[in-house]
């Protein structure tokens, strides 16, 4: 996800990348439950408020379901970086 909205985060330093590392607590690449859902909070957290708004921690569970899209209860790299990117994406951009 490297350079993934680089001008979207509050803080200009804000590195997906080394967030990844640190929220994929057991470090095997993917993201269980709990780990997508500390990801995706800490995401909200540091996203522009613009973005922001767009989540809804209560639906988080629907989401999950709908990006793991094979299914296997875990997010991968491509699955998280299209929750990432639909879910904080403007409407126009959800096109
Ligand atoms: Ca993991
Ligand atoms: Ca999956």
């Amino acid at each position: 996800m490297s350079g993934y909205y680089p001008d979207n985060f509050k803080d200009a330093k804000f590195d997906i990348d080394l967030e990844w590392d640190a929220k994929d607590v057991n470090d095997d690449g993917t993201f269980d439950k709990t780990e997508a859902k500390l990801f995706v909070d800490e995401i909200a957290k540091k996203i522009n408020d613009d973005r922001a708004v767009y989540y809804d921690p209560k639906t988080f569970d629907e989401l999950f379901k709908t990006f793991d899209t094979n299914n296997d209860e875990y997010l991968c790299r491509a699955e998280m970086a299209m929750f990432i990117k639909k879910t904080f994406a403007f409407e126009e951009e959800k096109k």
